[in-house]
């Protein structure tokens, strides 16, 4: 058995538009996100979330709520990802572009699907509605999801 692996997706958000980063380097690579990374020993998930949205986008989350949980399988790896997915509507400070990212604003009627990893078409609409939900997403490669499960939850 292989230990799922833990990271964090963080979307800061205000009532017309949406915070995303182009990934500039390693996993997810030329993709727009939200800002997140891997929990690191000894701290919590929060911790983790709180502290790769200030390291990548400059901004300090002042109302992190968790809203979705999605776990990823890649045909051929044992190792599943665990990504805990927060959003903020406060935050301090001015998003400042990283060697990871490069923060834009979006409005919410204008998100990049066709820039971002494939499954976020599909749990996108329920986070901007509010929602919780909880995923299962099969990858082959980084380009085509196999199949997967969504639904919308009460808590996480
Ligand atoms: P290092 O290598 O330490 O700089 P780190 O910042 O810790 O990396 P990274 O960038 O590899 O971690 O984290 C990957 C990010 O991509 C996390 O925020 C989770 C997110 N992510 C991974 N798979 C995703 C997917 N299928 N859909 C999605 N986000 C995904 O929307
Ligand atoms: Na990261
Ligand atoms: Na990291």
């Amino acid at each position: 058995m292989v230990a799922n692996k833990l990271l964090t997706l963080v979307f800061v958000r205000e009532p017309t538009r949406i915070l995303l980063g182009l990934k500039k380097r390693g996993f997810g690579m030329g993709r727009w996100n939200g800002f997140g990374g891997k929990v690191e020993t000894g701290e919590t998930i929060i911790q983790a979330a709180l502290r790769e949205l200030q390291e990548e986008s400059g901004l300090k989350a002042k109302n992190l709520q968790e809203v979705g949980l999605l776990k990823f399988e890649f045909v051929g790896d044992p190792q599943l990802l665990e990504v805990h997915v927060f959003t903020s509507s406060e935050y301090e400070g001015k998003p400042t572009e990283s060697s990871e990212m490069k923060p834009q604003w979006y409005d919410i009627d204008s998100i990049p699907f066709d820039k971002m990893w494939p499954d976020d078409k599909w749990w996108f609409p329920l986070l901007l509605k509010g929602s919780k939900f909880s995923g299962y997403f099969l990858f082959e490669g980084h380009d085509d999801v196999l199949n997967y499960t969504l639904e919308e939850v009460d808590s996480l």
